[in-house]
């Protein structure tokens, strides 16, 4: 790397987009669409499939070449290529970072430490398939011979949100047949509600756990186990009923499952990367082996684009830079994402974990505290229902919200006139955001003028609008990619690993040390704080109470 790792702010680029935001921050879109009314045709991107509308942002030609300087000064270029090269970009954890090799065609070839793990990743999938065959089919029966009606995914974090996130979004394409549950906090209802209502002869529990030691995933595995054997009887049974993905091939036998049964990925493969690897093996179950390749080739177009599109016309490192311009210039705190389709309601939990465990750091690279903001908060519902809840506070309380709006050109359940006006609310949203209404023009409605200050719109609000065709398995592919590269763009320009997640380890550490105190040790002094021992003893008496 040639640049000094704790500069940015002090950089060239950085310097000229502080100064040219000083100024364009007193810029209203009005004027800005005013003065230029090809504004809306100039600034959007169309590439693989997805319209990408930005000309809602709060910039000029101007910001868009200074933010280019900054990817071009970041060395974005060459981060890329060391990324799909796999490089070991993750440093903290000395790491290669290649979920693009989960999608890559068999004819390519990506080497780690000197092997090519394009045919290693085929494997897999052949496999994946076939055990998904023959569950849809009917052909894997369970131990007393009846076929798997239920598939139970158990894990967490990343080998949850990315099953349970497809799932949801590609519902359209399942088999109908097959019921699909996941179970991925450690909160017994989780499991209880999960499996109250399933027969255990007819039911799959996929065990997915990068590690197979995380505490949230084993706790509901053994709970699974317990719960499939009062009905099965004896532990013959588990190698029909349970399978697992995996990278720790002895914790998965010791647990009992047949190794056979075991779907391997590897440890470049990120937790909150992983829904295209064995993790997606539910999305797999659910779609079908031919849609689950749509997929990846959706995938797989996203990152040839981002690998070879120049920068003013990529839609990732656009979408990256625009976030760092509304984040670190205009001070923005927070991303709304607003999915106007209800198959992607859990797109956004899904992009929360993406983006803020990835982007949610404090120092560099080389462990420098940064003197910036680094990730903002994403959060965001499917719309239209944020408009009746949260979108109050977008369009006319004190924060600055950028939103990214998300919708498709055709409904997978056209329903009279439903589509349209689905798609009517999301560009009047963004058209109100951007526009507002004036004094003027809530006064000349005929309000009053006590009440003009309350009915009027400030507008100037930012906002991005993604379009595609339709809610497909390729375009969820290029959509999820499309993030995944946005958020790596914005990781490089802060300088950070955004493939780490230290920041999850002492609470889980803290944890499994008051674990003890609260069961086997419960008269013991517990060793803590003076408000965390409070709590644990009042917790006490609760559990004193609730045995009686
Ligand atoms: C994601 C994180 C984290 C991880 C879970 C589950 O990037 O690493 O969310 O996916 O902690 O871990 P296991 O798959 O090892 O159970």
């Amino acid at each position: 790397m040639t640049e000094a790792l704790t500069s940015l702010i002090e950089s060239e680029a950085w310097k000229a987009l502080e100064a040219h935001a000083a100024t364009a921050r007193t810029l209203h879109l009005r004027d800005l669409f005013a003065q230029d009314p090809t504004r809306g045709e100039r600034l959007r991107v169309e590439a693989a499939g997805i319209y990408f509308d930005y000309s809602k942002n709060r910039i000029t030609d101007e910001t868009i070449l200074l933010l280019l300087k900054l990817a071009e000064q970041s060395g974005l270029r060459s981060r890329i290529e060391a990324m799909f090269n796999g490089d070991k970009i993750n440093v903290t954890e000395k790491r290669a970072v290649l979920h693009v090799a989960l999608r890559a065609p068999k004819e390519e070839a990506i080497l780690v430490d000197g092997t090519d793990v394009v045919p290693l990743v085929h494997a897999v999938l052949d496999k994946m398939a076939g055990f998904s065959n023959r569950v849809r089919s009917g052909e894997w029966k369970g131990y007393t011979g009846k076929p798997i009606r239920n598939v139970i995914n158990i894990g967490i974090g990343g080998s949850d949100l990315g099953p349970v996130m497809a799932y949801e979004a590609l519902r359209h394409y399942s088999q109908r047949d097959l019921n699909f549950r996941f179970v991925s906090n450690v909160d017994g209802t989780d499991f209880a509600e999960a499996t109250r209502d399933l027969d255990a002869e007819e039911t799959l529990f996929i065990i997915s756990s990068k590690t197979f030691t995380t505490l949230e995933t084993m706790t509901n595995a053994h709970s699974a186990r317990v719960w499939a054997l009062e009905t099965l009887k004896h532990s013959a049974a588990i190698a029909r009923h349970f399978v697992a993905v995996s990278t720790n091939a002895e914790e998965v036998e010791k647990f009992g499952i047949d190794t056979a049964n075991m779907f391997e990925f590897w440890d470049w493969v990120g937790g909150r990367y992983s829904m295209d690897s064995a993790i997606g093996l539910s999305t797999m179950l659910a779609i079908g082996p031919e849609n689950f390749h749509a997929m990846l080739a959706g995938f797989h177009e996203m990152d040839v684009h981002f690998r070879t599109a120049p920068f003013e016309h990529n839609l990732p490192v656009l979408l990256g830079l625009l976030a760092i311009y509304n984040n670190n210039f205009l001070g923005a705190q927070t991303v709304a994402v607003l999915p106007y389709e209800q198959y992607l309601k859990r797109f956004p939990a899904y992009l929360q974990q993406l983006t803020m465990e990835s982007n949610g750091k404090h120092v560099t690279l080389d462990g420098v505290k940064v003197d910036y903001q680094t990730g903002p908060i994403y959060w965001g519902e499917p719309g239209t229902n944020g408009q009746h809840s949260f979108y109050q506070l977008i369009h006319q309380g004190t924060r600055l919200i950028p939103c990214d709006f998300i919708a498709f050109g055709q409904a997978l359940n056209p329903i009279g006139r439903h589509h349209d006006i689905l798609l009517a609310n999301v560009f009047a949203q963004a058209e109100a955001l951007a526009f507002g209404k004036t004094t003027q023009e809530v006064e000349a409605d005929g309000t009053p003028s006590w009440l003009a200050p309350h009915r009027t719109f400030e507008g100037n609000r930012p906002s991005n609008t993604i379009l595609l065709e339709k809610l497909t398995p390729a375009a969820l592919g290029k959509l999820v990619a499309l993030y995944e590269h946005s958020v790596f763009t914005q990781g490089v320009i802060w300088k950070i690993d955004s493939f780490d997640q230290w920041g999850v380890e002492l609470g889980k550490v803290l944890a499994q040390r008051i674990i003890p105190e609260l069961e086997s040790k419960p008269d013991s002094k517990p060793g803590h704080d003076s408000s965390t021992n409070a709590l644990i003893k009042h917790y006490r008496s609760f559990r004193k109470d609730a045995a009686k």
